[in-house]
């Protein structure tokens, strides 16, 4: 309880920050999206990390109103890149099954793409937003993309039945779970359930995402595997977005 109290102080405070995880387009190279992971900078304690907070407002009404500032501060951090200058991109935000199934999310969404296109937001959720409520998500992301909106399917080959949700619903990227490319390396089954999650997801005209690209290795392979974009520590780590324009003018 709290925690919960403390919780609340920090949203009306704005406490909370965005770190942004840079992807890149695979066959470019150029860096053209980042990914919003929110932080608390605690006034006493530093930094805290998502893990510490996110599921103690899943249990309430808190992660409704953190879900809505980090859209619409991740969408202003993004039109405040290109009015400098420094980049248009496009902004991924993770989203829980409960924030995913908000019937207030779609008009929350429409007052934050009055003045950015909805292309320039892709929303993460994860398989089990399907498990939960199949039927209510099916109607969010076609609502989503109704916008220009894309979702992606996060951590995608960890859960259940993904095969299945690959065709029902209009998921546009398909987001590899880092555990499948760890083992690429001196794997020989790992490189064909990559190589061929990449195919079976291009012939449904989805685009693949590998996360957790943290050698030359992953990357060369993944290259040669046709997958259209990486994220990972080998190419950025998360970035505060206090220090974003610093380093997107540096161009480093
Ligand atoms: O940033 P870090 O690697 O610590 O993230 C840990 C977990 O927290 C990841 O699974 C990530 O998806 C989740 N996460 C980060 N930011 C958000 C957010 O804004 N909303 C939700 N629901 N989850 C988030
Ligand atoms: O669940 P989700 O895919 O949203 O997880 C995002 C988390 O993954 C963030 O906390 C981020 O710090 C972490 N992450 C990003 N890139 C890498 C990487 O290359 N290796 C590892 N181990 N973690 C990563
Ligand atoms: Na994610
Ligand atoms: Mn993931």
């Amino acid at each position: 309880l709290e925690l919960e109290s403390e919780l609340q102080t920090a949203l009306d405070q704005e406490q909370f920050c965005l770190f942004l995880q840079p992807k890149f387009d695979l066959v470019t190279g150029v860096l053209d999206s980042f990914e919003a992971l929110v932080r608390w900078r605690h006034p006493e304690k530093g930094m805290i990390m998502p893990n510490h907070f996110i599921p103690q407002m899943e249990e309430g009404e808190l992660i409704f109103q953190l879900g809505r500032w980090v859209i619409s501060h991740g969408l202003n951090i993004i039109k405040g890149l290109e009015k400098s200058g420094l980049g248009k991109y496009k902004l991924a935000v993770n989203l829980s099954a409960r924030q995913f199934c908000d019937d207030k999310l779609v008009d929350y969404l429409k007052d934050c793409l009055s003045d950015i296109s909805g292309d320039r937001l892709e929303l993460e959720i994860t398989e089990n937003v399907l498990i939960h409520s199949s039927g209510l998500a099916a109607s969010v992301m076609k609502q989503a993309n109704e916008l220009g909106v894309t979702v992606a399917l996060d951590d995608f080959g960890t859960g259940y039945s993904s095969l299945s949700y690959l065709r029902q619903l209009p998921v546009d990227v398909i987001k590899l779970d880092r555990s499948f490319i760890a083992p690429t390396e001196d794997n020989q089954e790992s490189r064909m359930i990559v190589e061929s999650v990449i195919d079976l997801a291009h012939k449904l005209n989805k685009t693949v995402v590998a996360e957790g690209i943290e050698t030359q290795e992953h990357l060369t392979f993944l290259q040669n595997s046709r997958c259209d974009s990486a994220q990972g520590f080998l190419l950025s780590k998360p970035i505060d977005e206090i220090d974003l324009p610093d380093i997107l003018a540096k161009g480093e």
